[in-house]
């Protein structure tokens, strides 16, 4: 059963219509650690951070972070290297999710961009080089670069 810090974070999020895909992001999360015979799914403060991820200027978007999410019994489930799963909620509806340390928002270009600090691998580095992904909210879809690298010459 998701414990009550869960509930709260729910009751929290002014608009019902957001919560609808957070809510099933983190009952498919306790149903992966029932799964695993791992007990029950702590949410942390902090999981859920209400957010303008598509910058139309309202703040119905949400970041579910499972650095703040655990299975009773298998903390380290969610939890590795690469940092945590971090799923992104645009309007309640739809979300994608990358494994990485930390998100940031910032505004670059007239364009609202999500900020991800991941493992280095995903850079072609070691693990604790500095790698950075910058992701657009599109219509439909996030946006990212397929391959990120310089042009030859
Ligand atoms: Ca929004």
């Amino acid at each position: 059963m998701i414990r009550l810090l869960a509930a709260a974070a729910l009751l929290a999020m002014p608009a019902m219509a957001r919560a609808d895909r957070v809510a099933e992001i983190l009952a498919s999360a306790e149903v992966e650690c029932a799964g695993m015979d791992a007990g029950g799914l702590s949410v942390e403060p902090g999981a859920v951070t209400p957010a303008d991820l598509d910058g139309d200027g309202l703040e119905d978007d949400a970041v579910v972070d499972f650095a703040a999410v655990f299975c009773d019994y298998n903390l380290s489930h969610w939890h590795g290297t690469g940092g945590a799963p971090i799923h992104f909620v645009i309007d309640g509806a739809r979300s994608r999710s990358w494994w990485a340390h930390h998100w940031s928002l910032t505004e670059f270009d007239g364009m609202r961009v999500i900020l991800l600090s991941r493992h280095g691998s995903y850079c072609d580095s070691y693990g604790a080089a500095p790698c950075v992904q910058a992701l657009v909210a599109g219509g439909t879809e996030f946006l990212t670069p397929v391959d990120g690298r310089p042009e030859e010459g």
